[in-house]
């Protein structure tokens, strides 16, 4: 019985171990959540029952006692290095340049080249394939004994896999936390009312820097090797071979890659500053290493960092600036969002002097105030936020902002529904910034589609009261918007024209186009496919709405609401009579589609076809588009440059296809 219980955990741990590299050396899982926590939970009572066979090195072994007395110091063997850093592609090239002279007789010198991760540089410590020792750099020559804390990381082996290790071998890398685990992490803090973190490299080192290695455990860290520190026997020869030695020891290594000359690692710059946004963490440059360990050599030091490696740093994502003054924005539905006007700053490669707030409450927690100090942060094409205040640098009292009564733009009074962050105006259309926005909603391109119709424009055109609902623009004349300012009879008549092409719309596009609350474009098509008609939909009672695929109570009623309106009805009898017409929706039953029920996601970027494009193909075919992935979903179609939606599928077990399925399918179909 014994006997077979020990053989058990031996194969227990082999299976674990398995998965656990497939899952964070490979990102290639091999088994399901809900197997690998079976195989746990059976090691965790087989060891319960002989303590005397636990080994250190068990996976069920992570979580340890607080070390005593705060954290050591660790003097490395070997200094940690920092990397130089340059700023510009001439001060890459004078890089290149110098290495190459250095080298003189080398002619075909390779290099390497792999994303600078911005986390928390580590080491660890294996002596025969046991993990001993894991320390922070520190000032390079002396860090901090963080073993017990690294030990929770889960993709940190506690045991190397296979024997071609070193006696000794010393790991160096990079702690990190992914996006999604940070987003998920920080909700859950600000759920329970503790502190949230400002960014993931904040949140990597604030986590690691925890005394309780049980508290360490519960934050998501990853780690991903770049280079060895103390060795006892080589593992290759080059940077590259020494990274494949790595990964083939069960350690998961940053993803780098081979790169001939000077020219193809400025392509590689360029191609990862585009897929920054969409990694699934967070690197802030390109680190570029002379591949042959003989070369490294030769080349040798400058004060604290290798000549033989740089990193050529993207624009800084956060930058410092001066809060001037919050404005309140009204939106389409009257949600007031307040904008931070701030002094402009280079920031993520532009310059910024606006940033978001979100909503009222943001502020508070934020506790900004005209005056203050500023971190603004700008990632990737999304809209600037403001995402610490520095309040200990206030000398004096600010004001505080307060919360708006009334609409900034037309004075009704400020509404806040019950559980709802968002303030809104309840002017409706008789506010200028909603009916502003409601036009520009009407003709965007995913709703009416009308070209030249910019928002200048439109505000004359309502400012001169020649348009009060969007059936007025049906009846625009050329000569009318030739009496607006700077108007030639050229763009008139191409307004004109873009405004009859319009007429012919289809249901859903116009549904869509009605801006009712929440009625974004994938629950417009769905409304459309399932009731065929625009009757049938406005006379259809709550029941019958909730049928639909995606609707739920409060659209339910947003729906209801706006065809209760006697003004919403006649401006769309009006729009009808002016022509605005659509083919009859294809006379499917929405089961009887074959995608129906199904929930897809794209990205990354497609070559043959938009995403736009493609995202319509597979609404017709019945299945919802949607712009996150959840354990709903039903297939990920990724793209080059896919990042953290991927990711999240995989970490998930979705299906992922990659653009010639999905090509296969709509083909099939
Ligand atoms: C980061 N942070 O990703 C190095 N690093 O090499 C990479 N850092 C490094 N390499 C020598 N990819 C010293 C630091």
């Amino acid at each position: 019985m014994t006997d077979f219980a020990r053989e058990r955990m031996t194969q227990l741990l082999a299976e674990i171990r398995a998965a656990d590299i497939a899952y964070h050396v490979h990102d290639n899982p091999i088994i399901g959540d809900s197997q690998y926590d079976a195989l746990f939970a059976e090691l965790k009572a087989l060891e319960a029952e002989h303590p005397e066979w636990v080994e250190p090195s068990s996976p069920t072994q992570r979580v340890g006692a607080k070390p005593v007395g705060g954290f050591q110091e660790v003097r490395h063997q070997v200094p940690m290095l920092s990397l130089d850093n340059v700023f510009s592609v001439e001060e890459f090239r004078a890089f290149v340049q110098r290495v190459q002279e250095r080298l003189g007789s080398v002619k075909q010198l390779q290099w390497t080249a792999e994303p600078k991760l911005d986390g928390l540089a580590l080491s660890i410590r294996y002596v025969r394939g046991q993990l001993i020792q894991a320390a922070t750099r520190g000032d390079g020559e002396t860090g901090e004994d963080v073993t017990a804390n690294v030990r929770t990381i889960a993709s940190v082996p506690l045991r190397l896999a296979g024997y071609a290790w070193p006696e000794h071998l010393e790991v160096r890398g990079e702690v990190i936390m992914k996006r999604v685990h940070f987003d998920q992490m920080n909700a859950d803090l600000a759920q329970r009312g503790e502190k949230t973190f400002v960014n993931p490299r904040n949140a990597a080192a604030g986590s690691l820097r925890q005394l309780d290695p049980a508290l360490v455990a519960t934050r998501p860290l990853s780690f991903y090797a770049y280079g060895v520190g103390a060795l006892s026997a080589p593992l290759g020869e080059s940077h590259d071979a020494v990274m494949q030695a790595l990964k083939a020891c069960g350690i998961p290594v940053n993803p780098g890659r081979i790169v001939g000359d000077a020219a193809a690692m400025e392509a590689a710059y360029v191609d990862l500053l585009h897929q920054r946004a969409e990694l699934p963490y967070e690197i802030d440059g390109l680190v570029v290493k002379v591949n042959a360990l003989s070369h490294q050599d030769t080349l040798g030091f400058v004060q604290r960092a290798p000549r033989f490696a740089t990193a050529w740093k993207f624009p800084a994502q956060e930058a410092r600036t001066r809060l001037l003054a919050v404005e309140f924005q009204v939106g389409r539905t009257g949600a007031i969002t307040p904008v931070a006007r701030l002094e402009p700053v280079f920031v993520g490669g532009v310059t910024v002097s606006n940033a978001t707030l979100h909503n009222f409450d943001e502020i508070a927690r934020l506790d900004c105030r005209p005056g203050d100090a500023v971190i603004v942060r700008r990632a990737g094409d999304v809209i600037p936020q403001l995402v610490r205040v520095l309040t200990e640098l206030r000398q004096t009292e600010l004001p505080r902002i307060e919360r708006p009564r009334c609409c900034p733009v037309c004075q009704s009074p400020v509404e806040q529904a019950e559980g709802e962050a968002v303030l809104r105006c309840s002017g409706g259309l008789v506010c200028r910034a909603q009916r502003l926005e409601h036009f520009k909603h009407f003709v965007s391109r995913r709703a009416m589609d009308i070209e030249g119709l910019g928002e200048k424009l439109l505000a004359s055109l309502i400012d001169a009261e020649v348009i009060t609902t969007p059936a007025d623009l049906y009846r625009l004349k050329a000569a009318q918007l030739q009496a607006l300012d700077r108007m030639g009879p050229k763009s008139a008549a191409n307004v004109i024209d873009a405004i009859e092409a319009s007429r012919d719309t289809t249901l859903a596009r116009f549904i869509y186009a009605l801006g009712i609350r929440d009625v974004g474009e994938a629950t417009a098509a769905a409304l459309a496919t399932h009731f065929g008609s625009l009757e049938a939909m406005s006379t259809a009672e709550t029941d019958a709405l909730l049928a639909v695929p995606d609707v739920g109570p409060v659209v339910a009623s947003h729906v209801s609401s706006f065809f209760a309106s006697a003004q919403n009805r006649a401006v769309i009898e009006a729009l009808r009579t002016l022509g605005v017409r659509w083919p009859d929706p294809p006379q499917h039953v929405v089961d009887a589609l074959p995608l129906s029920g199904q929930t897809w996601v794209l990205t990354g970027t497609l070559e043959t076809m938009t995403r736009d494009a493609a995202g319509d193909r597979l609404r017709e075919l019945g299945a919802k588009v949607s712009g996150a992935v959840s354990a709903k979903t039903s297939c990920v179609v990724a793209g080059p440059g896919a990042g953290s939606k991927l990711d999240k599928a995989v970490s998930l077990g979705i299906t992922v296809w990659d653009e010639g399925q999905l090509i296969q399918l709509l083909e099939a179909l």
